[in-house]
């Protein structure tokens, strides 16, 4: 697999920034109460979402957990319709029934994030199935974070997919906390990827790092397009800010979390790019401000929505 070139560097840092400051700007939002519900935001994990998705088209499939902001922007989503949806309003995609937890998009192959710690899993898996019967050559991802490894479905889709040698790369993000639990109090192990050696799968770790994870998921992704079956890929991160946007993390110590902030792999990346003379400061500053006003755009838009009608509560269900 080649290098990236500088477009795609840059193509790169632009979805981070992007990421970043579209949570930021959620969490300006839903703090003033223009979001109901929960929101699970993703920041300081913007490097695993973008060096994924640069393999994946519209075809490919991905399925995400109640933190999964990132995935859909990193997989195309479009911001103002994501963001009327995350506002509850009717234009959003799922004419803002799903919000944050269940944001999906058929047009992108993005499956929907998941109120249901490890519920995206056997979706995934489903999907790649589904590709294998229907011989085309789509990949299916799952993200999940470690807590999530503890789940039967878990374990079930990973055997099912490797007994298959199905196309679809296991993803874990693992951030060391599972709401107000750390790792070390509900895994018996150090490292998600040993839980692969009971699969026969390959698996790989990498730290937080955007380039460290495109060529992973490039090399896994090839493999399950090629036929030859999953990877479970662990990336090491860290949980920035709470559990939930409202989360004080008194539990965690404030100097745990400045040590998890002081890693900040969208600094890192843009420090590697300004050495490597991708970018200057001035290109650096441009990208921020267009993606501001592009988040500004998706917020105003997604303000002027309307609610949907209660009349039509009970539309799009089964009964
Ligand atoms: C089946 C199920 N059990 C418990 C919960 C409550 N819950 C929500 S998020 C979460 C922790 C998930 O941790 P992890 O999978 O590591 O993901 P992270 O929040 O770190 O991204 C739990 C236990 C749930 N939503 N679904």
């Amino acid at each position: 697999m080649s290098k990236p070139g500088r477009k795609k560097l840059i193509e790169f840092y632009t979805r981070m920034v992007r990421i970043r400051k579209t949570e930021e700007k959620l969490m300006e939002v839903f703090s003033n109460g223009e979001i109901l519900g929960f929101l699970h935001v993703s920041i300081g994990q913007e490097a695993a979402p973008v060096g994924i998705c640069a393999h994946l088209s519209d075809l490919d499939y991905i399925a995400t957990t109640h933190r999964g902001h990132g995935h859909a922007i990193a997989k195309g989503i479009d911001l103002k319709y994501a963001m009327a949806e995350l506002f509850g309003k009717k234009e959003g995609f799922c004419m803002g029934r799903s919000g944050s937890m269940h944001l999906a998009d058929k047009k992108h192959g993005i499956m929907g994030a998941n109120g249901i710690v490890g519920g995206g899993i056997p979706i995934a898996t489903g999907a790649a199935f589904a590709a294998r019967y229907k011989k085309t050559d789509q990949v299916a991802v799952a993200t999940f974070g470690e807590g999530a490894t503890g789940e039967g479905a878990f374990h079930e889709a990973l055997n099912f997919a490797a007994i298959k040698k199905l196309p679809i790369v296991y993803v874990c993000e693992n951030n060391g906390w599972a709401e107000f639990s750390p790792q070390s109090i509900h895994m018996p192990i150090k490292d998600v990827i040993s839980r692969a050696t009971a699969y026969n799968m390959p698996a790989v770790q990498v730290s937080n790092d955007v380039l460290e994870i495109y060529e992973a998921a490039g090399k896994a992704i090839d493999h399950a397009r090629a036929g030859k079956g999953p990877t479970l890929l662990e990336v090491k991160c860290d949980r920035w800010h709470g559990h939930y946007v409202g989360d004080a993390q008194k539990y965690r110590g404030k100097d745990a979390v400045e040590k998890a902030m002081g890693k900040d792999c969208l600094l890192n990346f843009e420090v590697t790019l300004l050495t490597d003379k991708v970018l200057q400061k001035k290109d650096i500053e441009k990208i921020g401000a267009q993606v501001q006003a592009e988040i500004d755009e998706a917020v105003d838009f997604a303000r002027e929505c309307s609610f949907p009608d209660p009349s039509e509560m009970m539309d799009g269900l089964y009964i």
